[in-house]
């Protein structure tokens, strides 16, 4: 009986024609090593003669960046692949296709994107994607409206809740986002040139009260089937095409985590351009486009939302007039709280991002990781205040003149 290994690259293919019939028996595979994630081995198998690639993912029982003194639960590859089938089906052509899964190997296959670009990276090149608005606020609304007690009946959505329950994934977040960076605590990690600035978030009682509130909203409001890790490397995109990947972390959750993610990675990328980008105009005019590419999301996300409401709502409730303005209002609100929390862990905490992570020299750097805290706390303290997504985007052009 085949029991949980971790495979090497001849282990990869030696599985894909042995327990898959993805391949000919005639295959020539060959297969590389991929993926820098935190958590999981990737593998790209690829039949010289035919062309075809796949993906192999298997998840390991601890966090690869951290080493085995953290384990992990190997549930967290079926939670992945039953919200990759889910997502599918419910937005189709904005996820990776599933092709197989093995519970005992805790490991997916599923389709190559290769042709396709870690969004972070073609944000920090100052690429361009014109669909990608309209692609994320389609797979955000949905996604999120149709896996909701609006949408589906109540029962089926607690028996869901059940499904997709992910304490260990969870756990990660509560302590990295929403506990440590709030303390002085040993996991966090930070360029010395800001430790003035973290010092100030320690002592801010305020900020720290707000994030608890956000935290409480995590751990209790069972709102939708969020994705829970969607920052943008867990997005794939070409100028054409959006692919959202990795929902490893997908449990029910607030709406608004995953929307705040969008935007926070969004905005750590602005603010990586303060030490990417030193010509002043050109640095201006992305992070211009970047605050319209936020704008347009949120445009897309809630006319979508408005009509999946108008057409697909199940709950009596919902036809009440101001439940859906009232439903919205509240989703931004925790949008932009979660959005400035999901900044803040990024400078402060254990796991940072490529965007920042990317620029060498440390006092350009610590230029955007200031910029970034500045926004992140803003977007918390101030979010009972926004109202519309401009409220968002315009304290951002306020901070840095634009
Ligand atoms: C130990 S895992 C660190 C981070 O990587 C993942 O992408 C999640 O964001 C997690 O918090
Ligand atoms: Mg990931």
């Amino acid at each position: 009986m085949l029991r949980y290994h971790p495979l090497d690259e001849q282990g990869a293919i030696t599985y894909a024609l042995k327990f898959t019939d993805l391949f000919p028996e005639n295959a020539q595979l060959i297969c590389r090593k991929v993926g820098d994630g935190n958590l999981n081995l990737v593998f790209q198998l690829t039949d010289k003669r035919s062309g075809k690639s796949i993906i192999m993912k298997q998840a390991r029982p601890f966090a690869r960046a951290i080493g085995e003194s953290w384990p992990l639960t190997l549930d967290r590859a079926r939670i992945e692949s039953q919200a990759l089938i889910n997502h599918d089906r419910i937005c189709p052509g904005l996820v990776p296709k599933v092709y197989h899964y093995d519970r005992v190997l805790a490991l997916t296959i599923m389709e190559d994107l290769s042709n396709h670009l870690i969004m972070r990276k073609g944000l920090a090149a100052r690429k361009r994607y014109p669909h990608f608005a309209s692609h994320i606020g389609t797979f955000l609304a949905r996604t999120l409206f149709m896996t909701s007690d609006i949408a589906l009946p109540a029962q089926t959505k607690k028996k869901r809740t059940v499904q997709f329950m992910n304490p260990e994934m969870c756990k990660i977040s509560e302590d990295l986002i929403f506990t440590y960076p709030y303390f002085d605590s040993g996991e966090n990690q930070f360029n010395p040139l800001i430790a003035d600035t973290v010092e100030e978030i320690w002592m801010n009682n305020q900020l720290k009260l707000e994030v608890a509130k956000l935290k409480d909203g995590f751990l209790t409001h069972a709102q939708a089937l969020i994705h829970g890790d969607l920052h943008t490397g867990s997005i794939m995109v070409t100028e054409e095409d959006t692919k959202v990947i990795d929902p490893e972390f997908t449990f029910y959750g607030p709406m608004g985590f995953d929307i705040g993610a969008v935007i926070g990675n969004l905005l750590l990328s602005f603010a990586s351009h303060e030490g990417h980008t030193p010509d002043l105009g050109e640095r201006m005019n992305y992070q211009e486009y970047l605050l319209t590419m936020i704008e347009q999301i949120w445009t897309c996300f809630e006319k979508e939302f408005r009509q999946l409401w108008e057409k697909e709502a199940k709950e009596r409730m919902a036809v009440i007039p101001g439940y859906v303005d009232h439903y919205l209002l509240q989703v931004l609100e925790d949008a932009s709280g979660y959005a400035g929390c999901k900044m803040i862990r990024r400078i402060i905490g254990l796991a940072h991002v490529w965007d920042l992570e990317s620029i060498s020299d440390p006092k350009l750097r610590a230029n955007g990781e200031k910029l970034a805290l500045s926004v992140g706390q803003k977007l918390v303290l101030e979010r009972r205040q926004v109202k519309e997504i401009y409220d968002i985007t315009s304290r951002v052009r306020q901070l840095v003149e634009l």
